[in-house]
């Protein structure tokens, strides 16, 4: 079974009109998101589309976004630290230092948007960021690689049955983005 690959956006706090957009190939973990990554020195776009307004790195911003946008602000991933935003699913909602901006030296701008989906339990330097800033792990998944059954949603599913759910219920929250929707 081939990894759907979406891009989910991420509401900023304190200016929700404003998503930051992170690409992933492992939708299941999105339940699980507890920082994005940005890279220090990567230069980023806040640029306005028809569909709404959005942060990713400038270098991949027409990949992304096509060719129909307005640069409204540019920034360093360096100012993007700490900017606090909405996770797509608010299980982990109030997590000791979660849901904020870090900075990280893997990110690139080879793919994706520039900015890392960062699921702790998930990925090696995933997990390797959330230690540097002091954010615990979290992980929903039993050992037998199904859902706790409290999570909303997915309780219960096998870990790769939930990419359907989550991607059918982000689309609906208006939080999967697709370029020319
Ligand atoms: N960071 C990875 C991703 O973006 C996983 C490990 C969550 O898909």
């Amino acid at each position: 079974v081939a990894d759907p690959a979406v891009i989910a956006a991420f509401p900023l706090v304190d200016d929700p009109g404003t998503a930051f957009l992170a690409w992933t190939t492992t939708p299941w973990t999105l339940i699980s998101n507890l920082l994005l990554a940005v890279g220090p020195s990567i230069t980023y776009v806040k640029a306005q589309t028809e569909s709404g307004r959005y942060i990713v790195a400038e270098a991949l911003a027409a990949q992304v976004l096509g060719e129909d946008f307005e640069v409204l602000e540019r920034m360093t991933g360096e100012a993007l630290a700490g900017t606090r935003y909405t996770p797509p699913f608010d299980h982990y909602v109030g997590h000791p230092g979660a849901h904020v901006v870090a900075t990280a030296d893997y990110v690139t701008t080879e793919d994706g948007t520039g900015i890392v989906h960062t699921a702790p339990a998930f990925g090696a330097d995933d997990f390797e960021t959330a230690r540097r800033l002091g954010v615990d792990m979290v992980n929903p998944i039993r050992r037998d690689g199904h859902f706790e059954d409290d999570i909303p949603l997915v309780g219960g599913l096998w870990f790769k049955d939930a990419d359907k759910p989550i991607c059918r219920d982000l689309k609906e929250r208006g939080l999967l983005f697709k370029r020319d929707q």
